[in-house]
């Protein structure tokens, strides 16, 4: 199901990745929902291995959450009951839950007796996990996957992505009644608490047909949770996509919408200089990506913010602030797909040989390796090693302009035959965004009533006066639109609320 179960006026949903639950529930309160927040995917709230160090000098790695070993809702973020709380408290202030779900398989290798965190046992080399249960017989064996290694070897070979291990996960045959009964019954449990949504992990692995089989299952959500009746969980699933495989997209828009990774890649290379932005006047469909409403996009996820996943260096980050601002901002204006915002948090990286040694580190933690609670600044900026992006002014305020101007289409593009590049959103709102070593000063029509409004980039509306750079609009719709490439941002935008 397509729709995000989201209130009309609230379009954009965020990755708080690694947060812990009481921090979401806080942060749904004190922020998200005053800024217009959509929702948030949380990470993987399913029982986890512990990876004290897999390898040497690895520890507590963010990716142990993509290995389940149970149901049961204990992780780094919390408890069950830490989980409902936050699903109740960020729903009663209009904010939805969508959870990153892995599915397609449980752990790797793990020597007997790793610990898991809801401390359940657990046998990888008989296939054991008795907190499910699930036993070897719930897997695809040798019958169904043919490498040698029981590895995916080859994404050319559709068979192998879907029934073999994706790198050493034990590999679950969601073809079975009873592994698609103990899924729906987990996604169920989530539905009854509350959660409006789910990210498939890894859809490219899993059949098609085996995720439509345990999507018509799912239960409505709940009345009595504030959804109204007849309401459908919102899915989204993980298919990597950039061409050049056999496993399309395409294949699973009818299930849910699909994580459209040609959208961040695509704007990293124009933003990056590969590309010039005067083409995105017809981003989207006109790029061969998928129809906008099965779209779901973003600049960076957390794999390939750090060189996992796909993309590779063209991804932008937070990393390179001012063209990341640049291209969420895009984004946020521009009428395509579902948005998702990333929030991240920092670590050192240690690149040799173009990769990234340190691309493990989990998320702040303390000695005990629980997970650090997110300081807020005066600024609205956060501390203790979160990076939080959805809480820089650039992004949050382009948030609340693609509320703005939600239902409008685009109009009055210009460009200058290279860099510059502006358009307008159906009378409500106007950008432009100058990525060429020289600067913007040009009379632009903006389609907004004549008046002066605030560049919501450079400051804010407050007590009827700009903090920030303000714009006349004259009574033709024309404004003067000044941005130098020497300034901190490479955006002005405005929107009918930003009028003073
Ligand atoms: C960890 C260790 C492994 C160990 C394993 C088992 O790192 O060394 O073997 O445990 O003990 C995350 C981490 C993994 C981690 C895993 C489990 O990223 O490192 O393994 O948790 O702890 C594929 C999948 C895609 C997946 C992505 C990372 O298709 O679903 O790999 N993403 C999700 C999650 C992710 C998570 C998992 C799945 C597993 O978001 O966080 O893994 O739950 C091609 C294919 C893609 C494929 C990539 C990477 O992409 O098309 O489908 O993604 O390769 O293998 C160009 C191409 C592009 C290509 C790309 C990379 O960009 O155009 O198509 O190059 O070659």
């Amino acid at each position: 199901q397509h729709d995000p179960n989201n209130l009309s006026d609230r379009q954009i949903m965020v990755h708080l990745f690694e947060w812990k639950w009481n921090d979401i529930a806080d942060e749904c309160e004190r922020f998200l929902s005053k800024m217009g927040f959509a929702g948030v995917q949380v990470s993987p709230p399913t029982e986890n291995v512990v990876a004290w160090e897999p390898t040497p000098g690895v520890k507590r790695p963010w990716w142990e959450r993509y290995q389940p070993v149970s149901y049961k809702l204990n992780t780094r973020s919390g408890t069950e009951q830490q989980f409902q709380d936050m699903v109740n408290r960020c729903n009663a202030v209009g904010v939805r839950i969508y959870c990153d779900m892995v599915l397609n398989h449980m752990t790797g290798d793990w020597p007997s007796g790793t610990p898991a965190t809801g401390g359940s046992s657990f046998n990888t080399g008989s296939k054991d996990y008795p907190a499910v249960p699930y036993s070897t017989y719930d897997f695809n064996g040798r019958d169904k996957c043919s490498t040698s290694s029981g590895n995916i070897e080859n994404y050319g070979d559709a068979n192998q992505v879907r029934n073999c291990q994706l790198v050493g996960l034990k590999d679950l045959n969601q073809g079975s009644d009873y592994v698609r009964g103990k899924i729906i019954e987990l996604l169920n449990r989530l539905i009854s608490y509350g959660v409006a949504g789910f990210r498939f992990d890894a859809s490219k692995h899993m059949w098609p047909g085996d995720l439509k089989a345990i999507a018509d299952r799912l239960n409505n959500l709940p009345t009595d949770k504030g959804f109204p009746a007849g309401a459908r969980a919102f899915i989204y699933q993980e298919v990597i996509d950039l061409g050049g495989e056999p496993i399309t997209g395409a294949e699973y828009v009818g299930i849910g919408r699909v994580t459209e990774f040609k959208y961040g890649k695509f704007l990293g290379e124009a933003f990056r200089g590969r590309n010039q932005l005067k083409y995105l006047k017809n981003f989207g469909e006109g790029w061969g990506m998928l129809a906008s409403g099965n779209a779901l996009v973003f600049i960076d996820n957390h794999d390939n913010q750090r060189g996992h996943g796909a993309g590779g260096d063209m991804i932008l980050t937070f990393r390179v602030p001012k063209l990341y601002k640049m291209a969420v901002a895009y984004m946020l204006a521009w009428p395509y797909g579902f948005t998702r915002v990333m929030s991240s948090y920092y670590w050192e990286q240690n690149i040799v040989n173009g990769q990234d040694k340190n691309d493990w580190v989990g998320p702040p933690s303390d000695s005990n390796w629980n997970i650090i609670t997110p300081t807020i600044n005066a600024d609205e900026t956060c501390g203790s090693g979160w990076v939080c992006e959805h809480r820089w002014r650039q992004i949050y305020n382009m948030v609340k302009f693609r509320n703005v101007v939600h239902g409008t289409t685009m109009n009055d593009w210009w460009d200058n035959g290279n860099n510059q590049i502006a358009f307008c959103r159906g009378g409500k709102g106007f950008i432009a965004i100058n990525n060429d070593n020289y600067p913007l000063q040009q009379s632009l029509q903006t389609c907004l009533p004549s008046g002066t409004y605030c560049d919501v980039i450079s400051g804010d509306l407050v007590n009827n006066q700009c903090t920030g750079k303000s714009i006349t609009v004259g009574s033709d719709g024309k404004a003067f639109i000044s941005l130098s490439n020497a300034e901190d941002d490479g955006v002005i935008a405005f929107h009918i609320q930003s009028a003073i």
